[in-house]
C-alpha cells in the first residue's frame, strides 16, 4: 500500500511560449499526482532576478505516491522535456518547477529544501497557491497559504 503525500509545485515561465509552456508541465505533473488542482496563470514581474521578461505563475497542488527526492527528479526531468536549460543562476527560463511543500516534511538535503525556503515572501507564489489550497499548512510556520498571503499584503 503506498502512502500518498499532499504536495504543492509551483510552476513559472518567462521564455517562449508561456502559456504552452506551464500547460505542458502542468500535464506532465497531472499524471504524477492523484486530485491535482492547477490555479490560474497570472502574469508576474521578476523578482530579484534584474531586468527579465514578465513571468507567467501558476501553482498546483496533489496527492503523490513518490517519495520527495523522487518527485523533485521527476519536476526536473518535465523542466528538461520543457527545453530548460541553466547556463546561469536565475537565468530566464522556458519552465521552473519549484517542490514548495511535501506534506508536513522539512528537508534541508542537497537540491532538495522543502518547505521551500522562499515560498513565503513570493506573492508569486501564494496567490495561486492561495486560490486553489488556502488551508494548506506551512509545517514551519504553522499558518496556512491563506494566513501566509494576508501577512504578506500587510506589510
Ligand atoms: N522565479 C524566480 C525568481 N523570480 N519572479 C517571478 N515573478 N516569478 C518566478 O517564478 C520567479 C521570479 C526563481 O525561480
Ligand atoms: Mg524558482
Ligand atoms: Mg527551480
Amino acid at each position: 500500500m503506498s502512502r500518498l503525500v499532499r504536495v504543492a509545485i509551483a510552476l513559472g515561465s518567462n521564455v517562449g511560449d508561456r502559456r504552452a509552456n506551464l500547460g505542458a508541465a502542468a500535464v506532465r505533473l497531472e499524471s504524477l499526482l492523484r486530485e491535482s488542482r492547477t490555479s490560474s496563470f497570472v502574469e508576474t514581474d521578476p523578482v530579484g532576478v534584474g531586468s527579465q521578461p514578465k513571468f507567467l505563475n501558476a501553482a498546483m497542488t496533489g496527492l503523490a505516491a513518490l517519495d520527495a527526492r523522487s518527485l523533485l527528479e521527476a519536476l526536473l526531468a518535465i523542466e528538461r522535456e520543457g527545453g530548460r536549460e541553466r547556463p546561469f543562476p536565475g537565468a530566464p527560463r522556458t519552465i521552473d518547477l519549484d517542490l514548495i511543500l511535501y506534506g508536513d516534511a522539512r528537508l534541508d538535503e542537497p537540491g532538495l529544501v522543502v518547505p521551500h525556503p522562499r515560498f513565503r515572501e513570493r506573492r508569486f507564489v501564494l496567490e495561486p497557491l492561495a486560490e486553489i489550497a488556502p488551508g494548506l499548512i506551512d509545517p514551519v510556520t504553522g499558518k496556512t497559504v491563506q494566513e501566509l498571503l494576508q501577512r504578506l499584503a500587510g506589510r
